[in-house]
């Protein structure tokens, strides 16, 4: 039994929190729907009642439910998780998935192409402590493929970059590497970059893709909800919708790990409360003018990290709120 859950990517991790006498079948999230999940088992798909909000449960979660019932017992804890700033109404954290190793970013190589962008999604992989994998599809598309590939890859030391042509089994099959029996991992990136279409080469699935028609726009099919499938090489790999953008919370530690070039400047420099301004000894301003160190990237690092404090702040300010109300729910 614990042998087939394997294959789903059950670990010792999840084994060490089952109790001695806790009874219920284990099953992984592959699907979350305001009512009800479904969680995928070696024997079958099965439906359960969460008996609760399915906010707090992500596509990659492993739970414990009760097979006669079909009721959610409870939820293990995660190993990894990927988090993103909810609406601005709702406040807080919102999760995007659960127990992924591989965090392929996906871009493409055109206009969709931006360094700014594709940082924000490092922090995201580096805050959920998933690996990142940048993917550069329409390479088949472009001249300046390679040239972007390595622009990606420069942006920091936590990640590797490829390109490909999603619309060739072969190229698409360079990503199986990080899907081997028991990995999983999630495409994220805009709308339109190409996710289901990678999705459909690795998994053999037929999910909608936006193939657009000449004369109308019908046809188009952009994903709307997030799902788990058995990649070919034994895996697993979740598809997300398109993300407009994309706003991080308690993310400040992966900022600076994923500029480490950047904060490595920072230690160096001669005050430690240095606003790289006017300050002597400033080992930053002295980096940029040397030419070792791009402006724009500073100025990225800086944006980002003020954003990321305001969002937790909010956040935070948020939970205090409700700690002194007792009684009244936050909205979902
Ligand atoms: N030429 C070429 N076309 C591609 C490539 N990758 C994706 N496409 C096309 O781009 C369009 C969008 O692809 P999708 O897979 O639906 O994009 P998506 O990222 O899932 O989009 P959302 O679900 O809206 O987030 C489709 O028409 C694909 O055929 C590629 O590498 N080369
Ligand atoms: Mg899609
Ligand atoms: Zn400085």
């Amino acid at each position: 039994m614990t042998d087939s859950l394997s294959a789903f990517g059950w670990t010792s991790f999840f084994q060490a929190q089952v109790g001695p006498d806790e009874t219920g079948s284990r099953g992984r999230v592959g699907e979350v729907h305001r009512d009800r999940i479904v969680v995928r088992t070696p024997a079958a798909d099965v439906a359960l009642d969460p008996g609760r909000s399915t906010g707090e449960i992500a596509v990659g979660d492993w739970v414990l439910f009760d097979p006669d019932r079909h009721a959610l017992l409870r939820l293990f804890e995660r190993r990894t998780a990927l988090h993103r700033k909810a609406p601005a109404i709702s406040g807080g954290k919102q999760l995007m998935a659960a127990n992924v190793d591989t965090l392929f970013i996906v871009t493409s190589c055109n206009a969709d192409f931006n360094p700014a962008r594709l940082e924000r999604y490092l922090t995201l992989a580096a805050s959920g402590d998933v690996k990142p994998v940048i993917v550069l599809t329409k390479a088949d598309l472009s001249e300046q493929a390679e040239d972007m590939r390595q622009q990606a890859e420069n942006l920091s030391t936590i990640t590797t970059a490829l390109t490909i042509n999603a619309l060739d089994e072969t190229s698409v099959g360079q990503l199986f590497a990080w899907l081997q029996q028991g990995e999983t991992g999630a495409l994220v990136g805009s709308s339109g970059v190409g996710k289901s279409t990678i999705l459909n080469a690795l998994t053999g699935a037929q999910v909608a893709t936006q193939g657009i028609r000449e004369d109308d726009a019908k046809g188009r099919h952009t994903t709307t909800a997030r799902s788990l499938r058995r990649a070919l090489s034994g895996g697993w790999l979740i598809d997300t919708p398109g993300i407009r953008e994309l706003s991080l919370v308690d993310s400040a530690d992966a900022i600076d790990a994923v500029f480490s070039d950047v904060t490595d400047l920072v230690a160096q420099c001669r005050f430690s409360n240095c606003t790289h301004e006017t300050e002597p000894g400033c080992a930053v301003r002295a980096a940029i003018e040397a030419d070792k160190l791009d402006p724009d990237r500073l100025r990225r690092w800086t944006k980002l990290r003020l954003e990321n404090s305001q969002n937790s702040e909010t956040a935070e300010e948020l939970r205090l709120r409700r700690k002194l109300k007792p009684g009244r729910k936050p909205k979902r």
